[in-house]
């Protein structure tokens, strides 16, 4: 299904480096919370972060970004053989921190809304709405997988 997305058009002149900060994670975490601060329950580790100014300057928070932006674009990069990477996470997601499929619904529109910000030369109409697409599929596969871990999300 992935087949068709054009991811590429929107990493194809980028290096494996130019790509990560193209995708820096440090204003979409806060931004999560800040919009549906009901996501930021969720999360044990930062309950202690009250203010935006808090979730802003938190390396805690930052760090985590990364670790949802590296495991999303490994999955993306599988273009739908994605199984054995998508499966842990929804497991996790599904079983353990109980995320419904809105709130990643949340978060994808967040990051495809900062990077286009942060980057609207590189990141044009095409480009979102491929992004889009793929992020929509993601959840979709989440979601399924969620049901066989008897999560209704
Ligand atoms: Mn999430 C942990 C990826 C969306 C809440 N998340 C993790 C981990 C990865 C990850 C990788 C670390 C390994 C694991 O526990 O499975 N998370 C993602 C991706 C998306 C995502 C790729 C969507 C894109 N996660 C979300 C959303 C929420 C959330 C949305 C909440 C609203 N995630 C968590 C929580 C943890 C976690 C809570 C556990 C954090 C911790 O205590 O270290």
């Amino acid at each position: 299904v992935y087949e068709h997305i054009n991811l590429m058009t929107f990493g194809r002149n980028k290096t494996r480096n130019e790509m990560k900060t193209l995708v820096s994670t440090k204003p979409y975490c806060y931004r999560l919370f800040q919009l549906h601060p009901e996501t930021q329950e969720r999360f044990a580790k930062f309950k202690n972060l009250t203010t935006i100014d808090a979730l802003k300057s938190s390396e805690e928070v930052k760090k985590h970004g990364t670790t949802v932006l590296t495991a999303l674009g490994r999955i993306l990069k599988q273009k739908n053989n994605h199984e054995q990477e998508l499966k842990p996470l929804a497991e996790s997601h599904a079983t353990k921190h109980k995320i419904p499929v809105k709130y990643l619904e949340f978060i994808c529109e967040i990051i495809v809304k900062v990077i286009a910000e942060k980057h609207p030369s590189d990141f044009g109409a095409d480009s979102q709405a491929a992004m889009k697409k793929a992020l929509e599929l993601f959840r979709n596969d989440m979601a399924s997988k969620y049901k066989e871990f008897g999560f209704l999300g």
